[in-house]
């Protein structure tokens, strides 16, 4: 991570006993090991709890009703977006687009910033770490408008090349869209070099910040990036809302992703007008208890410090790498701990992932096994599936050692198996 995104002065040592005391799941004897939270992390008891108190005392629609509880709905809904606004420093609250999903937010870039800025022979730079969701609806703008991707590669390490994006970059690049962090690797990339290299070049830049937002601090106006995605779902917030947040000038000359109630100014039988942002992007009703819930995820996660959490993550994946190195036969994929957030993606010879990962299922461990909805990295890497580890502010080094004994036990099960 550069300078720029750490900040340290929220930094205390995690007490992670309290923490996981706020996570029901975790309740059992013995507790689940989840590990697979770059997957969908759990949800702390103040999130269901904001979520509850919206349908149990003031359920209803917003910015309709001149009731007193939709009136309390809209403005819990909008102290969300402030919430998310203050998370990642966005100079406006109304930079704020609420969404589905990140998956949903760049879709919205891609055909609507897609639709009056790209063109025939302009160039889109991607990286090979991307997840589908920053690849797919790019590839589907290039099909409509003639347009060509261009691809950033990694090196052995699963770093980014650096050394290529300086010819990647041109005056026909019209956008970079990065992943701040590799959902397989867990690759940390340098973004605020890539940013400022491709406005050197004339070229807007859309940041993934999907496996970013949720581990550590992300300043939008330090960064200056022109577009940020992510998804509540990661960060503690509920399923089925997630945030795009775009500078002001280009959200509002963008048309309208999505046409209906709520997105409009005035409405005649061949023509409307639209609202002014956020809510020119919000057609119809939105997912208003998760947005709600989503405010309150960002407000734990602030409170329990991102600094804290990072320094924390850092700490369970060094340990990772050193105990799972130990184990015969394995492959960890990526460059080494420190250049990684919390995200250990591994292979043992002569055991499938999926194997692996219903292996340790029956150990009361969760962890992901598949491509990760990251193909073109997976046949970069040379493999058709990786098991995945992954951590957050609940894990704990027991979490590891029991993932560490029970690989050494699939693996000795599988050997048994093959005699
Ligand atoms: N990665 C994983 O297990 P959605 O599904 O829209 O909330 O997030 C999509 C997405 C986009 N970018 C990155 C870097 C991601 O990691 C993800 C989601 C999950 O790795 C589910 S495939």
């Amino acid at each position: 991570m550069t300078q720029k995104t750490m900040h340290t002065s929220d930094f205390r040592p995690l007490d992670v006993q309290a923490i996981r005391g706020d996570f029901p799941i975790f309740s059992d004897t013995p507790p689940l090991a989840f590990l697979d939270s770059a997957a969908s992390t759990q949800t702390p008891r103040p999130v269901v709890e904001a979520m509850d108190a919206y349908y149990d005392t003031y359920r209803s629609n917003i910015h309709r009703g001149i009731y007193r509880i939709s009136e309390e709905a809209t403005e819990q809904h909008e102290n969300a977006r402030k919430k998310l606004a203050h998370l990642i420093n966005a100079p406006r609250t109304s930079q704020i687009v609420f969404t589905r999903n990140t998956t949903e937010s760049i879709n919205l870039v891609a055909y609507s910033w897609g639709s009056i800025n790209i063109s025939q022979g302009d160039e889109i730079v991607l990286t090979d770490l991307e997840h589908h969701s920053n690849l797919v609806p790019w590839q589907m703008l290039a099909q409509r408008t003639g347009a060509t991707l261009r691809y950033l590669e990694i090196t052995d390490q699963g770093l980014l090349d650096f050394t290529q994006l300086q010819d990647l970059l041109s005056e026909k690049t019209k956008l970079v869209a990065i992943t701040h962090v590799s959902n397989v690797l867990g690759t940390i990339n340098p973004i605020q070099s890539v940013i400022d290299a491709a406005h050197a070049a004339g070229a807007k830049v859309l940041i993934d910040a999907a496996q970013s937002v949720p581990h550590f601090h992300v300043d939008v106006q330090q960064l200056d990036c022109d577009f940020l995605a992510f998804s509540g779902h990661k960060m503690c917030g509920p399923t089925g809302v997630g945030v795009l947040y775009g500078k002001l000038d280009l959200l509002e000359e963008m048309p309208p992703f999505l046409g209906g109630g709520s997105m409009i100014r005035s409405v005649e039988r061949d023509i409307s007008t639209y609202a002014d942002v956020p809510a020119k992007f919000e057609a119809g009703t939105p997912s208003i208890a998760e947005a709600i819930g989503l405010g309150a995820a960002a407000d734990y996660i602030t409170q329990a410090g991102l600094a804290s959490i990072h320094v924390h993550e850092q700490e369970l994946i060094k340990y990772a790498h050193d105990r799972l190195q130990d184990i015969e036969g394995i492959t960890i994929y990526g460059p080494a701990p420190h250049q990684k957030a919390g995200v250990i993606s591994f292979n043992i010879d002569g055991i499938h992932p999926h194997d692996v990962a219903g292996i340790l299922d029956t150990h009361n461990i969760a962890i992901r096994a598949g491509h990760h909805c990251a193909q073109p990295l997976m046949k970069k890497l040379d493999v058709i599936a990786t098991a995945r580890a992954s951590f957050y502010l609940y894990n704990t080094l027991e979490d590891v050692d029991r993932l560490y004994e029970a690989l050494q036990k699939a693996q000795a099960l599988m050997i048994r198996r093959k005699q």
